[in-house]
């Protein structure tokens, strides 16, 4: 009784929000009439599609740690809460990102499957990312992205074979019903990936990096009015230094700066040199470079951050309070050239919003 409450609380503040957003308050009071039947007589309610496509563009505008907030209402909301099996659910991540690659001009997109139930998972989606690239340790090193050492080995536990090379794309592991999982390979043809070049430096080709096109986070939970929603997974388009100062740059991912400092002629001998930090603009620069010569859709954090003020003074003039996490938001290169860096930001937790949830392995 104590947690239908709970959930019946979350549920009206939620309706209140939303329908007052959307212009519909004549209709609060009947909707969280029937949501509080609903409650008292199965212990949960399932939210209409105009409820469940605004509080997931709700939960994306709530995300403290994201600067690409300013399209929140842009966001496309893919139902897919009658999927059961593993194979349905295959087919609608395919769908999914079929939808969000479209061909290079990235479309911000969730998919969105059953809500859990009694704590169960009715879907279960074990990627981080439904793209992402395998990882092995070996005695003499690494080879692939060590961030995936753990996942590739559940994968190969599953009888999933990689070819080794530093850049496998991983198969999408799902469990339906609190079954053992399955795995699926990913078609090539859907995967967009873009080899990394410079335009005044050919020598960059030479270290054979690549990214894929679209980032698919997967591994979160989307709570909206007390319904949480395990299987969710989202997508925007990449800004550059996610790829060109973290993925491909930090020691524990795929280390490539000394290498990028050889190739243009810079001593590592010293760090007053600077020249991790001449090797990180220029590997920035070709990722920037190389999406923009692929046509595949890319944010710089100069213009990610404009993005992000204007987000903030329209956030403003709608009466609402932005809130953000200033250790997340500032871009990891130059952050000091963006308005961020010099203001502060509330990091309270608004509802709807995007969770970490245990992992299933
Ligand atoms: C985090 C950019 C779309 C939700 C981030 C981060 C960046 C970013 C740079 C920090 C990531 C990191 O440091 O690892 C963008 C851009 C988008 C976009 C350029 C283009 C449209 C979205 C969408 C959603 C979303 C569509 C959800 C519907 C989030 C969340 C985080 C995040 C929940 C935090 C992830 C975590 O804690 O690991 N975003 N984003 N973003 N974004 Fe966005
Ligand atoms: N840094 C991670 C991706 C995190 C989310 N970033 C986005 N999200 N751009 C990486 O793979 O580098 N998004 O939904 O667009």
């Amino acid at each position: 009784v104590a947690q239908a409450n709970d959930l019946f609380l979350k549920a009206k503040e939620f309706i209140e929000i939303s329908y007052q957003e959307l212009g519909i308050s004549h209709m609060i009071q009947g909707r969280i009439e029937e949501i509080d039947r609903e409650i008292q007589e199965s212990g949960q309610y399932v939210h209409t599609r105009m409820e469940l496509e605004h509080g997931a563009r709700m939960a994306w505008r709530n995300s403290n740690r994201c600067i690409g907030r300013l399209f929140w209402q842009s966001l496309h909301v893919m139902d897919e809460r009658h999927v059961n099996t593993e194979e349905q659910a295959a087919e609608a991540l395919l769908r999914h990102i079929r939808f969000a690659s479209n061909g290079g001009k990235v479309r911000p997109a969730i998919t969105i499957f059953k809500p859990k139930e009694n704590g169960l998972h009715p879907v279960r989606i074990w990627n981080h990312q439904l793209i992402r690239y395998a990882g092995y340790s070996f005695e003499d090193g690494w080879r692939g992205d060590p961030a995936s050492a753990e996942f590739t080995e559940i994968c190969q536990g599953l009888g999933w074979e990689g070819e080794g090379s530093d850049y496998d794309v991983l198969p999408l592991v799902i469990s339906a019903g609190g079954n053992e999982p399955k795995w699926f390979s990913l078609p090539e043809e859907d995967v967009i990936e873009v080899p990394i070049v410079h335009p005044d430096m050919p020598e960059f080709g030479d270290l054979n990096m690549k990214w894929y096109g679209v980032p698919i986070i997967s591994d979160m939970s989307l709570e909206i009015g007390g319904i949480v929603y395990g299987a969710a997974p989202f997508n925007g388009w990449y800004m550059g230094t996610e790829i060109g100062a973290r993925n491909l740059a930090d020691e524990g991912r795929y280390n490539m700066l000394p290498k990028v400092a050889s190739i243009m002629g810079l001593s590592t001998d010293f760090a007053s040199s600077l020249w991790k930090d001449r090797a990180l603009v220029e590997l920035n620069a070709a990722i920037l470079y190389s999406f923009k010569e692929k046509g595949v859709s890319m944010v710089d954090h100069h213009t990610a951050a404009s993005q992000f003020k204007r987000f903030e003074e329209r956030e403003e003039s709608s009466g609402r309070s932005v809130t953000g996490d200033w250790t997340w938001l500032i871009p990891p290169v130059s952050p000091a050239t963006t308005h961020i860096f010099h203001k502060n930001y509330n990091n309270e937790v608004k509802s709807p919003n995007y969770f970490y949830q245990e992992k299933p392995y």
